[in-house]
C-alpha cells in the first residue's frame, strides 16, 4: 500500500500498489500453461533494455550525442547516434540471454542468425524491430519510441533461421509492443491478450502497470497526418482530410501530428483517432515499414479493439516479400478508419 493526496482536500487516501512489469509477466506466464518461458524471457530483456535506452535518452541534451554518425542505413537516411546505440542495447541484450534465434532490425541490412554459444539454435522465436523510431525528433526533444514484433520461428528449430522465418505475415505475431521515451517512459504490449501499459518510475527503475487493459473508442476525434505532403497525396485521402475538416456532425475533428509514430499512436490510442502515412507520388509505397513498424503497431491497434489497414485491407494480412518494404497505414479508431477506406475504395 502507498500514501497518495487527494488534490481536492489534501487528505491521504490509501491505494493498493500497481502492479509490476516483472510481477505482471510472472502472473501471464502462468496463464500460458504449457509455454516454455522464452516469450516472457524477451519481454523481460526487452524491459531491460528498454530502460537501458531511456538513460541515454534523456541525457541527449546534457551530452555531445545528438547528431548523425556519418552513416547511412539501408534507406539512405542518416542515423542518429542513439539509433546506433539503441540497435546495438537491443541486439546485445537479445543475443546475450540466447532468448531469440533471429533479429531482423531497421537500422541493419539484413537479419542476425543467433547461435547458442553450445553451437546450437534452440530457441523459437525471432524479433524484429525498429529501435529508435522518429529519431529525426532527439535533438528537438519530442519524444521518441522502439517498436517490437515477436513471431515464432517456421523452419526447424536446431538449424540456423533463414528470411523465411522473417516474411511471417503481421497475423502470426505472438507479441508486439512500443516503449515510448517521453514525458513519462512506458512500455506498452500485447501478447494476444489484450494491451497494457506500463509507467517507468525513473528512481527506482521500476515499470508499474498504468494503464490496464488500453482500449481505442470506436469513434475518435483526431486525425494524424502530414498535411504538408497534401498535393502528393491519392485523391482518397485528400478527400477524407476534407470530410475530417468538414463542419457536420461532431466535426471538424482536430489535426494533431507530432512526425513520431509511436508517439502519434499512443496519443490516438488514448484520446481516440486515426494515424494516416499514405502513399503520395514521392513516396509510392508510403513511408513505414511494414514488418519493423506496421504490424506491430496493427497488432497493438487490433488488441485495443482498433483496426489497422493499408487503406484497402487489413494490415496484418499481408504477405512480406522483402525486409524493409513499405506500406501505406491507415491506423485507430474502427470507425475512423473504416470511414478512410470507404474514400479510398472510391478510387481504387
Ligand atoms: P524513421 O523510422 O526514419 O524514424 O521514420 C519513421 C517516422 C515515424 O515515426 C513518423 O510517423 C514518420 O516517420 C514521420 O514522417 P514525416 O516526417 O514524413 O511525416
Ligand atoms: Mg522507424
Amino acid at each position: 500500500m502507498i500514501n497518495i493526496c487527494n488534490r481536492k482536500n489534501d487528505m491521504p487516501i490509501m491505494k493498493h500498489r500497481n502492479k509490476t512489469l516483472g510481477e505482471f509477466i510472472i502472473e501471464k506466464q502462468e496463464e500460458f500453461k504449457y509455454s516454455s518461458g522464452e516469450l516472457s524471457r524477451i519481454i523481460n530483456a526487452i524491459r531491460l533494455a528498454a530502460k537501458v535506452v531511456n538513460y541515454k535518452v534523456n541525457k541527449a541534451g546534457l551530452v555531445d550525442i545528438v547528431g548523425a554518425a556519418g552513416e547511412q542505413n539501408i534507406q539512405g537516411e542518416d542515423q542518429q547516434k542513439l539509433d546506433v546505440y539503441a540497435n546495438e542495447v537491443f541486439i546485445q541484450t537479445l543475443t546475450n540471454r540466447e532468448i531469440v534465434c533471429g533479429i531482423a532490425s531497421e537500422e541493419n541490412d539484413d537479419f542476425i542468425a543467433i547461435h547458442g554459444k553450445a553451437g546450437d539454435d534452440n530457441s523459437k522465436y525471432v524479433v524484429l524491430m525498429d529501435p529508435l523510431d522518429g529519431s529525426s525528433n532527439i535533438d528537438v526533444n519530442v519524444s521518441v519510441g522502439t517498436i517490437f514484433s515477436v513471431f515464432r520461428r517456421v523452419t526447424p528449430m536446431g538449424t540456423p533461421v533463414t528470411l523465411e522465418d522473417f516474411l511471417q505475415p503481421g497475423d502470426q505475431q505472438v507479441a508486439a509492443g512500443y516503449v515510448i521515451y517521453g514525458t513519462s517512459t512506458m512500455l506498452v504490449y500485447t501478447t494476444g491478450h489484450g494491451v497494457n501499459g506500463f509507467t517507468l518510475n525513473p528512481a527506482i527503475g521500476t515499470f508499474y502497470l498504468s494503464h490496464p487493459n488500453m482500449q481505442y473508442s470506436k469513434d475518435g476525434k483526431i486525425y494524424s497526418v502530414n498535411e504538408g505532403n497534401y498535393i502528393h497525396f491519392p485523391q482518397g485521402v485528400k478527400d477524407y482530410i476534407k470530410y475530417c475538416q468538414m463542419e457536420e456532425g461532431d466535426r471538424p475533428y482536430t489535426s494533431r501530428y507530432i512526425g513520431s509514430l509511436v508517439s502519434d499512436f499512443h496519443r490516438n490510442m488514448i484520446k481516440g483517432g486515426v494515424y494516416i502515412y499514405p502513399t503520395s507520388s514521392k513516396a509510392p509505397n508510403g513511408k513505414l515499414r511494414l514488418l519493423y513498424e506496421c504490424n506491430p503497431m496493427a497488432f497493438i491497434a487490433e488488441q485495443a479493439g482498433g483496426k489497422a489497414s493499408d487503406g484497402y485491407g487489413r494490415i496484418m494480412e499481408i504477405q512480406p516479400t522483402e525486409l524493409h518494404q513499405r506500406v501505406p497505414f491507415f491506423c485507430g479508431s474502427q470507425n475512423m478508419v473504416e470511414k478512410a477506406e470507404e474514400f479510398m475504395a472510391k478510387y481504387k
